[in-house]
C-alpha cells in the first residue's frame, strides 16, 4: 500500500460521472478491499478464486460435505487455504470462546418474542462492546501500529459467540425456552449452531448452514453490510459497534432482508397459484406484482449482470438432494428463476434481471423449518466473515473514511464545467 500511495497517488483509475453521484455510487471504485472481487458477469472471487474452486479446496467439516465458513474466513484474512489441522484448531478456539455474558443472555431474555431478529441480533452485538478488547485497550492508550492485533480479538470472539446469539434468539423467540443443546468443544460453528437450536443430528440442515455461511460472508465491500462495518470501523468503533451497524443495514429488504421476502413472496405464490401452476400464472404473478410498483425480491444486482454464482451454488445443493428439489416451494423458486429473466427483461427498468443471493436460500431454511424472519438472521451470521477486511483496514492504519459530497446546484456547474 505504502508503494501504491508513493508511485501512484496521483494517477488517475477512473473519472466520476454525475450518474455515480446521484446513482447510489454504482461502479466508484472508492476503497480497498482484500478478500473478495465481484466481477459482473462471473460474479464472486475470493482471493482470486471461485466459488467451486474455494468448494473444492477449502477443508469441510468432520460431517457432511459441505465447507466450513472457518476455513472461509482464514482464507479471507490470510489470502492462504489454511490446513485440515488449522481450520480444526480453529473451530476448537471459536468453540471455547462461545459463552455469552449474562448481561447478553438476561437482555435478549427479556426482549418481546415480536421483536424482529435482527432487531434481537444487532442489539446483542452491539452489547458486547462492553467487554471490547479493543475499546479497553484504546482508552489505556494503544499505539496505532497495534490496533489491529485487540481488533483481530474481538473478531473472533464475535465469530464464536453468533451462533450462541443466534441459536438464543432462535429458541426464545420461537420455542419460548433456553437453547436446546450445549457446544460441542470439538465441533465447528455451523454444528454447534444446529445442536443449540436442537437440530445437530440434521445432517443436511448443518451442511446447508454451512455452504450458506460459508459463501454469503464477503462480497466485495460496496455492499450496504460490509461498508458499513467498514465505513463506522473506520472511526474506530470497535468491531462489535461496526458490526451492529452493519446488521442494521442488512435488515433493509433491498438488502439482505430480501432473503425472507423471497419467501413471502413465493408463498403468496403458491397460495394464489397452488403448488404446480403454468408457465402463464408465474408470468400473471410476477406482471402483478411489477405492476403494483413493487420489486421482485431475489431478483437484480447492483453490481452482478448475470445469475449469481452463490444463488447456482445454492440451486445445486437443492437439486442434489432428493427432498429438497422435490419440495414444492423449491420447484416454484426453480421454475420461477428460469421465468422471471424474461419478464424482468420485457419490463425493462432492472439493469440484472437474473436471481440474486437471496433468491434460493430462504426457501432451503424453509424446507429445513426454519421460520422466515430466521433467515437474514443467519445471513448476519455469516456476513461477519467480512470483518476480516476491518482487521486490515486498522493493520494498514486507513484513515477515517470521509468522501466529499456536493449540493445539486454545485453538481450542475461543475457538469457544465463551471
Ligand atoms: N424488480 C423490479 N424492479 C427492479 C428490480 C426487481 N427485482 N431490480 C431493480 N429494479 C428496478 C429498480 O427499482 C430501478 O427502478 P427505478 O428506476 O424506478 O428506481 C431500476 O430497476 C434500476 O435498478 P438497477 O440499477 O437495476 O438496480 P439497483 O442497483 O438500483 O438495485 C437491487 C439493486 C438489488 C437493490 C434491486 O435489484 C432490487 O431492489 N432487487 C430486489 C430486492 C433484492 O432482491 N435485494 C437483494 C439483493 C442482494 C443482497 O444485497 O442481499
Amino acid at each position: 500500500m505504502k508503494r501504491l500511495r508513493t508511485e501512484y497517488g496521483s494517477k488517475s483509475i477512473g473519472d466520476i460521472k454525475v450518474e455515480n453521484i446521484v446513482g447510489g455510487m454504482r461502479g466508484l471504485k472508492a476503497m480497498v478491499w482484500e478478500g473478495s472481487q465481484v466481477d459482473p458477469d462471473e460474479g464472486i472471487r475470493f482471493h482470486g478464486m471461485t466459488i467451486p474452486e474455494c468448494q473444492q479446496a477449502l477443508p469441510k467439516g468432520t460431517t457432511g460435505s459441505e465447507t466450513l465458513p472457518e476455513s472461509m474466513f482464514w482464507l479471507l484474512l490470510t489470502g492462504e487455504l489454511p490446513s485440515e489441522t488449522q481450520v480444526r484448531n480453529f473451530s476448537k478456539d471459536l468453540a471455547a470462546q462461545s459463552e455469552l455474558p449474562s448481561y447478553v443472555n438476561n437482555m435478549l431474555d427479556g426482549l418481546p418474542k415480536s421483536m424482529h431478529p435482527m432487531t434481537q441480533l444487532s442489539m446483542a452485538i452491539s452489547s458486547l462492546n462492553h467487554d471490547s478488547s479493543f475499546a479497553k485497550q484504546y482508552e489505556a492508550g494503544l499505539n496505532k501500529a497495534a490496533f489491529w492485533e485487540p481488533t483481530f480479538d474481538d473478531t473472533i470472539s464475535l465469530l464464536a459467540k453468533l451462533p450462541t446469539i443466534v441459536a438464543r434468539i432462535y429458541t426464545n423467540t420461537y420455542l419460548n425456552q433456553k437453547p436446546l443443546g450445549t457446544i460441542d468443544p470439538n465441533m465447528d460453528l455451523c454444528h454447534n449452531l444446529a445442536k443449540m437450536m436442537g437440530r445437530a443430528d440434521d445432517t443436511g440442515f448443518v451442511d446447508c448452514l454451512r455452504l450458506y455461511t460459508s459463501l454469503h460472508g464477503d462480497h466485495e465491500g460496496g455492499n450496504l453490510s460490509a461498508h458499513t462495518a467498514h465505513l463506522v470501523g473506520s472511526g474506530l468503533s470497535d468491531i462489535f459497534l461496526a458490526y451492529s451497524a452493519a446488521v442494521q443495514g442488512l435488515a433493509g429488504p433491498l438488502h439482505g432482508l430480501a432473503a425472507q421476502e423471497v419467501c413471502r413472496w413465493i408463498i403468496n405464490m403458491s397460495e394464489k397459484c397452488g403448488d404446480n401452476p403454468s408457465d402463464k400464472d408465474i408470468e400473471d404473478f410476477l406482471w402483478n406484482t411489477l405492476n403494483s410498483g413493487q420489486v421482485v425480491p431475489g431478483y437484480g444486482h447492483g453490481v452482478l449482470r448475470k445469475p449469481d454464482p452463490r444463488f447456482n451454488a445454492m440451486i445445486a445443493f437443492g437439486l442434489e438432494r432428493k427432498g429438497i428439489s422435490e419440495y414444492p416451494l423449491w420447484q416454484l423458486v426453480y421454475r420461477n428463476s428460469q421465468i422471471a429473466p424474461k419478464v424482468l427483461l420485457k419490463h425493462g427498468k432492472t439493469k440484472n434481471p437474473y436471481p440474486n443471493v437471496d433468491s434460493s436460500s430462504g426457501v432451503l431454511f424453509h424446507y429445513y423449518g426454519l421460520p422466515y424472519q430466521m433467515y437474514t438472521v443467519i445471513f448476519g451470521f455469516s456476513r461477519a466473515l467480512c470483518l476480516s477486511q476491518v482487521i486490515w483496514d486498522r493493520a494498514l492504519g486507513l484513515p477515517i473514511e470521509r468522501p466529499k459530497s456536493l449540493t445539486l446546484a454545485t453538481i450542475e456547474k461543475l457538469a457544465k464545467g463551471g
